[in-house]
């Protein structure tokens, strides 16, 4: 973990209108530097969407649902969701597509950031699609509505310019500690239940043989370089060499069923692919040690 001096770290929230590339930009700034996403809903308020580490600084990409046009009720609650979201992050970057013209629904979102504090980015996507010529234009469109700290025109797709563009972003955060370990891009809880389903497995699949007490160690979560593939390695913790046995099976076979199976939920889970190690460790007393 860094919390060396000069070592930055913040929050920055993606917003924009459905299409114009947040998930793309999201994946080619994380699918080369780690991370792990998840594309179901979650009931935490902040969803991590991904964690950006570097030697220098780590960017948190935190998840702002409800900016659009509200459609019903529940809109506008997302709607205050959103508009809190925007005040805790420091920073937001507001991505607009280069090849649409602006809008009523561009128009909405202008105005409820007319309402933060926080510094905002203008991310104009998409420039790989226009002529250089017709980027001025849509600087000068958007310049004229919102005070934007940076008008960073890019291709998500294509990368162009993305560097650039976090480099900016280091630029406004401040000084702080690195919040999550360089290998992790999603937040405790579904380590956790990834733990969960595994230790689930072991359990059932060995009936009393195994006490209650093993333990799953969730120790690498990591999305596969330019793959949808999450790798996954865990370790099974358990007091007595017998037990190790038992788990690992005849030639492997029992390890081999709990991981397919554990894998097949921890897939519908994550809504990725997985590729599962495990290991067993004999571990005596782990519980004793723990609470030390
Ligand atoms: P989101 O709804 O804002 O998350 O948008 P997506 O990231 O899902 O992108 C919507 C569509 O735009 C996809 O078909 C992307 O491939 C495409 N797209 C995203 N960024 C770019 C870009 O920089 N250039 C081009 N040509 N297409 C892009
Ligand atoms: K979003
Ligand atoms: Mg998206």
């Amino acid at each position: 973990m860094n919390n060396q001096k000069g070592f930055k770290s913040g929050f920055v929230s993606i917003i924009g209108r459905p299409n114009v590339g947040k998930s793309t930009l999201l994946n080619h700034v994380i699918g080369q530097k780690i991370a792990i996403m998840s594309d179901k809903p979650q009931t935490t308020r902040n969803k991590i969407q991904g964690v950006y580490t570097s030697n220098e600084s780590q960017i948190v990409f935190i998840d702002t649902p409800g900016i659009h046009k509200p459609k019903h009720k529940l809109g506008d609650f997302m709607m205050k969701v959103a508009q809190n979201t925007l005040r805790e992050v420091d920073l937001v970057l507001y991505v607009v597509d280069a090849t649409e013209a602006f809008g009523s629904g561009e128009e909405f979102i202008i105005e409820k950031l007319k309402g933060t504090k926080t510094p905002i980015f203008l991310v104009i996507n998409k420039i790989d699609k226009i002529q250089p010529d017709d980027l001025l234009g849509v600087i000068e469109t958007y310049r004229t509505k919102l005070d934007f700290k940076e008008v960073v025109p890019i291709s998500a797709l294509q990368g162009n310019n993305v560097p650039t563009l976090m480099e900016q972003i280091t630029n406004y955060l401040e000084e702080g500690p690195q919040y999550y370990p360089s290998d992790q891009v999603t937040d405790h809880p579904e380590r956790f239940v990834v733990s969960e389903l595994i230790r689930e497995k072991v359990l059932h699949l060995t009936r009393e043989e195994i006490p209650h007490s093993v333990a799953v160690n969730v120790e690498q979560m990591k999305k596969r370089e330019n793959t949808d593939t999450v790798y996954i390695g865990a370790t099974i913790i358990v007091e007595r060499t017998s037990q190790k046995g038992i788990i690992i099976g005849k030639q492997g076979s029992m390890l081999k069923e709990v991981g397919q199976r554990a894998r097949g939920d921890i897939e519908a889970l994550l809504g990725s692919k997985v590729f599962l190690e495990l290991w067993v460790k004999v571990q005596k007393d782990w519980r004793n040690k723990a609470a030390t």
